[in-house]
This record gives C-alpha cells, sequence and structure tokens, in this order.
C-alpha cells in the first residue's frame, strides 16, 4: 500500500482517532504535523488541500482527499483486508458502521463540549462555562448510557471480542476524559473499557505525539 500524506494535529480527537487506527492497521503514513491552536487549519495552503478547514485529512493520491476522520480509517481498514479489526463479514462489518456513524453524529459533539470547555477554554487562557456544562450533562448521561449497555452485553469491546475500528473512533471522543472531567462514577463498563483502550499498543504508541500537542 502507497503511504497516505496525513495532515493533522494529534491533541484533537479525530486526528488522535485516525493515528490510533492506523498505528492498528499498521498502515504506513507520513505525517504533516499541524497545530489546531495555531489555527494551522485555516491557513490558505492547508484550504487547498482541504477546503472544509479540518484536521484530519489525508491525501492518498492526485484522485482522492479523504477529509472524514471515520473514511479515513475505513479506507485504511479496507486496505488491510480482513483483520479482526475490520472483518470481511457483512453483519460485523455493519455494526462497526453503525458505530463509526454513531460516534459522528451524536457522541463526537456531546464530549466535545466538555473538551471545548474543560481543556481549551483552560488552554487558551479561559475559563469552563459551568452553565454549558450543565445544559450538556443530561444528553451526556443519556449517550453513555447507551456505550454502557452495549459494553455490558458484550463484556468486552463494542462490537464483541475483538477490538475494532469502532473502539478506536469512539474512545478518541473521550482521549483526554481525565482532563475532559466527566462524571463517570455510573458508567463501570465505560470506565472498563476506556483502560482497555488505554492498554492497547497503538493508543500508547500515540499517546506521546497528544502530550506533546498539548504541551507536556
Ligand atoms: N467530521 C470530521 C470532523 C473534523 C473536525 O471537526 N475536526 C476538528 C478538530 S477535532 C476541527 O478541525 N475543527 C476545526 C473547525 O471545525 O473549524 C471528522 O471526523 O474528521
Amino acid at each position: 500500500m502507497a503511504s497516505l500524506d496525513l495532515h493533522l494535529d494529534p491533541c484533537t480527537v479525530n486526528s488522535r482517532k485516525v493515528l490510533a487506527a492506523l498505528a492498528h492497521l499498521q498502515t504506513p503514513y507520513t505525517l504533516h504535523k499541524m497545530s489546531y491552536f495555531a489555527g494551522d487549519h485555516k491557513a490558505p495552503s492547508y484550504l487547498k488541500i482541504n477546503p472544509c478547514g479540518t484536521v484530519p485529512c489525508a491525501v492518498v493520491d492526485s484522485s482522492l482527499t479523504l477529509t472524514e476522520s471515520n473514511a479515513i480509517i475505513l479506507y485504511a481498514a479496507e486496505l488491510a483486508g480482513d483483520t479482526p479489526a475490520y472483518p470481511r463479514d457483512a453483519k460485523k462489518r455493519a455494526d462497526i458502521h453503525r458505530w463509526l456513524f454513531w460516534e459522528a453524529s451524536v457522541w463526537f459533539a456531546s464530549c466535545y463540549v466538555y473538551l471545548v470547555q474543560n481543556v481549551a477554554a483552560p488552554l487558551l487562557g479561559g475559563r469552563p462555562d459551568a452553565e454549558v456544562l450543565k445544559a450538556q450533562e443530561p444528553r451526556w448521561r443519556e449517550l453513555a448510557g447507551v456505550l454502557e449497555g452495549r459494553l455490558a452485553e458484550t463484556g468486552s469491546w463494542i462490537c464483541g471480542p475483538d477490538v475494532t475500528v469502532a473502539d478506536l473512533s469512539v474512545a478518541a471522543s473521550v482521549h483526554l476524559w481525565r482532563k475532559q472531567r466527566f462524571s463517570m462514577q455510573d458508567f463501570p463498563q465505560v470506565q472498563r473499557w476506556i483502560a482497555d483502550v488505554e492498554g492497547l499498543k497503538c493508543w500508547r504508541e500515540t499517546q506521546g505525539a497528544v502530550d506533546e500537542a498539548l504541551g507536556g
């Protein structure tokens, strides 16, 4: 497989997701590191590559540039073939896709509120807005409850006994969970699963880049 040209900032949720997934799938890539906080994703030179002005973005070749993190992951997973992370079975893949869509459509948005308020705001010299966090809490608890239920059913990973790209995608939204300051006490399965994700080689290997991007 040809190497992907990957443009991202490791500390952002969707970038971390892709970094961890590509490490897990052993996908070769060339990293073009950007700084989200410096606004590199809005630079005219980057907007030529990705008019959405978001990270991550993967240039496959002159005919294909991928701007959605889950699309990048699925492309790499497809190329990796029939792997436990993305088995070539229609029902198993449909279940993985379902969780990727869930992550992109609802989970990311809710977790992002905690990231903006409890991580980004202090980093930028501001303070978390308690009202915004309070307003988000019922929604986050509802969604965490859905994840809790699934993890209780499987007793292991989101889609069964093997870690899949769905775990890496869904986990990225809470990858800074200590700093994001979720109330996790009612979600023991989610806590267990996060610990399992944090034990994965691909997660540990990509943690250093996240910490460095956040200033240590
Ligand atoms: N659905 C996109 C979302 C990408 C996204 O919103 N990335 C954030 C960082 S995690 C970003 O670049 N935000 C900048 C902006 O929206 O202007 C994906 O999954 O790649």
